[in-house]
């Protein structure tokens, strides 16, 4: 094999899917034990064994930290089997460890792939502030406005009025300032506890009832959602922020801008990208797994950068056969 850049062709999200299938199947065994560290345990242990079997040679730029605190799927780590394509991948096995653990909606295992040196590492950048939104918001949003002219610029592109709108904003005292602006706008606001990965992503679905998220979350969550926000034809504008000053140096050190406005091709410079996620608790943008005699169902999201196909894929599992395989995850 040459070290020449092979870049992956095929549709990777359709592999990746069942690495979120396993995840989401270990961890929903889990929901509502009140226990977050064991459910991200399982749906981790789940998502690295069937990464193992996946054709490529992947770094993990966004993972679950540092090697000495993570045992698996920490940052730097080599995933897939080795072979060509060459790729970046980020993970979240549980985007909603809480939710998971206390059984609210929401929770989803997800996966983000890349040609290799084309994802953005966050490094020691926690937080960024967030805009997302689908496609008719497209060109339209800037985060750097107010948040009423966004709303008022989104509202006239969705034909409807502000009033209709409904803005997802993580439930954070942080964001007081935020919810009254919204308010103050007319807008409808649903607050969410965690998961800004799906609440992003909702934006982007017809019919999902959510339009636009604002806030700061997460910034390995940001890069998951641009690489499904590319696909979708949405758009995600982030800014970098340090909660102190100390947060602030360290970026400022490594390199990092905390002014730039951050776009989808600045998170991943890409259009070779993939993304693929399933509902671990019932929300709006997955159902999550359910339980019947015969069998188990999960319900994923499956998109590939490039083409802009988004698949929703119903999944029927049969753990009796796959206890026989020793797969993980499938009690
Ligand atoms: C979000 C959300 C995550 O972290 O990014 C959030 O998507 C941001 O951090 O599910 P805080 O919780 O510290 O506000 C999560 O809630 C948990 O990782």
């Amino acid at each position: 094999m040459s070290d020449e850049l092979v870049r992956p062709e095929r549709n990777l999200a359709l592999e990746l899917v069942r690495t979120t299938e396993a995840a989401a199947l270990a961890a929903a065994r889990l929901m509502g034990r009140g226990d977050k560290i064991e459910a991200d345990q399982a749906a981790v242990d789940a998502m690295r064994a069937v990464l193992d079997g996946v054709e490529m040679d992947g770094i993990v730029v966004i993972g679950e930290g540092e090697k000495d605190e993570a045992p698996m799927l920490y940052n730097g780590e080599r995933i897939g089997n080795g072979e060509p394509p060459m790729t970046d991948i980020a993970v979240d096995p549980i985007d909603g460890t809480t939710l998971t653990a206390k059984g609210q909606a929401g929770a989803i295992a997800v996966i983000a792939v890349s040609e290799r040196g084309t994802m953005f590492n966050p490094g020691p950048c926690v937080y960024m502030e967030k805009l997302a939104v689908g496609p008719s918001g497209a060109g339209i949003v800037d985060i750097r406005l107010p948040v009423d002219r966004n709303l008022t610029a989104l509202a006239k592109a969705k034909r409807v009025s502000v009033e209709d709108l409904t803005a997802v904003v993580l439930d954070r005292p942080r964001h007081e300032e935020l919810i009254a602006q919204i308010r103050g706008a007319g807008a409808r606001i649903r607050l969410i506890s965690d998961g800004d990965v799906a609440g992003a992503i909702a934006t982007a679905m017809p019919n999902s009832g959510v339009d636009i998220l604002f806030g700061i979350g997460g910034t390995p969550e940001g890069v998951i959602t641009a690489a499904a926000l590319k696909s979708m034809g949405g758009d995600f504008q982030g800014r970098l922020y340090a909660r102190n000053d100390e947060e602030r140096g360290q970026a400022i050190a490594e390199g990092y801008d905390l002014e730039a406005i951050m776009g989808l091709d600045d998170m991943i410079t890409t259009e070779n990208c993939f993304f693929a996620a399933t509902g671990i608790t019932t929300g709006d943008l997955l159902k999550g797994v359910t339980y019947t005699a015969d069998g188990i169902s999960t319900q994923s999201l499956v998109m590939r950068g490039r083409s802009g196909t988004v698949r929703l894929i119903d999944a029927h599992h049969r753990p009796e056969k796959l206890r026989n395989m020793d797969a993980v995850g499938y009690e």
